[in-house]
């Protein structure tokens, strides 16, 4: 008889943690040995990437940016996932992990000079281990499994967080990704935002299906969880990245979240949505449930909140004000500046040509 191969890694310490609902567990919640101040700093970060969020869509109806995509309501993911991760870790995030590239450090005045279209790429990834925002859907998930790979032939403890939207799981990309991932084992962490629309595509139109369940046929485990839920987010990335460090491979988790706000500003989401979905899901947010949670444990009380709120409006002004005097370098520094560490002679030639151009237009 042909041997068995065994597709399902046995090894899972994710799943243990959630009931299967996907909810952490009471038991999983009091051992993730967070002291106060952490679970104190979860919420501060979670207010401070939503207030954020809130002054550039202001400052795109203002005129200011050309294009915002809010990331409302899926504030637990950002927050979650990130703390989750060492700060060697590498992220490759999608267009709208805004939030994410705040918790790793990243100056939001920086990075809203590329909606503002005077920038090309606002920070260096190599400083942050944060990849840039890649607009095509799912080109990041490759590009994650590939560093992974990297990581590995480094024989680096390093591991990568490739994130999505739900809707970028039913691109190629995605499946070679994940195909390629589960046969050479890559250390790479796929996290899926669930947030029930792709653009005006709801999930049903475009996935039949659980998200989580297609990692089996890749050979690794995967699991759906409450994505409104930060330490259910932390401790379940937390476990996928302990187990890809030791040489495991990946993990595909389905946070299950919804998008509380346009897809971008140039969406009107009132033309596919309802209202009623919209509130069904505003009772679950992220920001207010683990606040009445944090308070309910006597962890946070009124007077930390409005300190924190407070830091939020000083952080939002002092990034509205940064990016309107931000000053862009010359256009030939944006487009030729990162390009070659030594540029080539004909290279060079181009720029001189290019900025010839300008002075003579
Ligand atoms: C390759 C490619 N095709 C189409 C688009 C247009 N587009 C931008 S966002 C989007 C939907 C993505 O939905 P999802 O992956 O669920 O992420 P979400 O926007 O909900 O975070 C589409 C189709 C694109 N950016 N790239």
């Amino acid at each position: 008889m042909a041997d068995v191969v065994e597709v399902v890694a046995t090894d899972d310490p994710v799943r243990p943690l959630f009931s299967p609902a996907g909810e952490l567990t009471a038991a999983a919640r009091s051992r993730l040995g967070l002291s106060q101040d952490a679970l104190r700093d979860l919420y501060r970060q979670m207010v401070l990437i939503r207030r954020a969020d809130q002054e550039a869509l202001n400052l795109q109806r203002q005129g200011e940016l050309g294009l915002w995509g809010q990331f409302l309501g899926q504030e637990a993911i950002h927050v979650g996932a990130v703390a989750a991760l060492q700060p060697d870790d590498w992220i490759f995030p999608s267009y709208r992990e805004f939030g994410m590239a705040m918790c790793r450090g990243i100056d939001p005045a920086d990075m809203l000079t590329w909606f503002r279209g005077l920038s090309a790429g606002p920070w260096d990834p190599r400083e942050f281990h944060f990849a840039p925002l890649a607009v095509p859907v799912a080109s990041q998930v490759p590009h994650a499994v590939g560093f992974a790979m990297g990581s590995r032939f480094k024989k680096s403890k390093d591991v990568v967080l490739g994130t999505f939207g739900d809707g970028a799981t039913s691109k190629g990309d995605w499946h070679e990704a994940m195909n390629f991932a589960g046969v050479f084992k890559a250390p790479v962490i796929f996290l899926c935002q669930n947030n029930h629309w792709a653009i005006s595509v709801p999930l049903a139109k475009q996935t039949a299906g659980s998200i989580a369940e297609r990692a089996q046929g890749y050979g690794f485990p995967g699991i759906r969880i409450d994505g409104n839920d930060v330490l259910g987010v932390l401790a379940a990335v937390r476990g996928a990245a302990e187990r890809a460090r030791r040489g495991d491979g990946p993990y595909l988790i389905e946070a299950m979240t919804y998008r509380m706000g346009a897809h971008t500003t140039s969406d009107d989401p009132s033309r596919y949505r309802t209202e009623t979905e919209l509130q069904a899901w505003s009772v679950k947010d992220p920001v207010g449930r683990y606040r009445a949670w944090l308070e309910g444990q006597g962890i946070i009380d009124g007077a930390a909140i409005k300190t924190i709120g407070d830091e939020g409006e000083s952080m939002a002004h002092a990034m509205r004000t940064r990016l309107l005097a931000f000053t862009p370098a010359p256009p030939g520094e944006v487009i030729f500046g990162r390009v070659y560490a030594r540029p080539p002679d004909s290279f060079l030639e181009e720029r001189e040509e290019f900025e010839a151009s300008l002075e003579s237009s």
